[in-house]
């Protein structure tokens, strides 16, 4: 396998008309998930990617166990719990500018995720563990569930990747801010936003913050900046800037930094220079803001491939 993912995957539900959700009356369902965003880009891209977690044993576990299998991810690992349901989250566009997420994932399914349900040799099996800082902000057992297989994949030389994903309606920002640091000083590879960075350690200069990542334990870190692109410290690869791609309009920024991850894994698979993954992060996540859902618009590899050469981008830019 070449990327192992865990975390909690919802069913998302969009009203169908921006504005306040309580006056919508239908809803477009799709799926959503940090993790599963990333392995459904990597899925795309043609990389072998296994996820999983606890779904409900409820249609919408069923749902979300076979779109993803439909897309080419491992579901193999994912296992259906009677007790409790699949997580749901809504969308409310109300404006362009103003989105809202809200969560009904309590007690759900995922959050029951627990350190007997990892599988030690698929996880040793992978080239990469992909972690994302929403699951330890589920319950305790999904937090003991990321440091054990943290632990699992040092054991077993798997390159540990972590995107802090800071879900504020999750937990305390005491809470998040030593877990989340507490995760950083394990990762070999920690891919956080600006705004993360700033949460952790104040406001800097993206050339400074990454330093301060780099002195938690981490050997690279790439700080996503929005438009701007990205900026990239390794001590093995270098730094630099890598500018973002122009986009006519955002139609729905969330999952962005799902694209981004997958699409700098994919380059670090295919050991592409450092520079170039990064690249490649920077386009997937500006091809997915031009898409409504969080893994509608995850290219293949001709699009992303065309995106990034600036070819025929009247096609690609909406
Ligand atoms: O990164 C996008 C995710 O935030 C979204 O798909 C849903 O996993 C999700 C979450 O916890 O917000």
């Amino acid at each position: 396998m070449d990327v192992v993912t865990l975390g909690e995957s919802m069913v998302l539900f969009t009203p169908e008309t921006p504005g306040y959700m309580r006056y919508a009356s239908t809803f477009t369902s799709k799926i959503a998930g940090a993790e599963s965003n990333v392995a459904v880009g990597l899925a795309r891209l043609g990389h072998h990617v296994g996820w999983f977690s606890r779904l409900g044993a409820d249609e919408f576990g069923k749902k979300i166990f076979t779109f993803l299998r439909g897309e080419g991810v491992d579901v193999s690992k994912a296992l259906f719990d009677g007790e409790a349901p699949t997580g749901l989250y809504f969308k409310e566009m109300v404006t362009d500018e103003e989105i809202n997420v809200y969560y009904y994932r309590g007690n759900s399914a995922a959050s029951r995720l627990s350190p007997e349900d990892l599988d030690e040799a698929y996880i040793a099996g992978a080239r990469y563990l992909h972690l994302t800082g929403i699951t330890p902000a589920l319950s305790a057992s999904c937090r003991e569930t990321v440091f054990k297989a943290i632990d699992i994949a040092k054991q077993k030389g798997v390159t540990v990747v972590f995107d802090p994903n800071l879900r504020r309606k999750l937990w305390s920002e005491e809470e998040a801010r030593r877990v989340l640091l507490d995760i950083v000083s394990k990762a070999d590879i920690v891919l956080p936003g600006i705004s993360e960075g700033e949460f952790l350690f104040g406001k800097d200069q993206p050339e400074d913050m990454a330093k301060k990542f780099i002195e938690c334990g981490p050997s690279s870190v790439v700080l996503k900046l929005g438009a701007e692109g990205a900026y990239y410290y390794s001590k093995h690869e270098g730094e630099g800037y890598v500018p973002g791609f122009p986009i006519k309009r955002v139609v729905d920024p969330v999952g962005a930094g799902d694209g981004f991850a997958a699409g700098f894994l994919s380059g670090l698979l295919e050991r592409l220079p450092f520079e170039k993954a990064v690249q490649r992060g920077a386009a997937i996540g500006a091809i997915v803001t031009t898409f409504s859902g969080d893994v509608e618009g995850l290219p293949d590899r001709k699009k992303v491939e065309t995106f990034i050469k600036g070819m025929n981008q009247e096609d690609i830019l909406r």
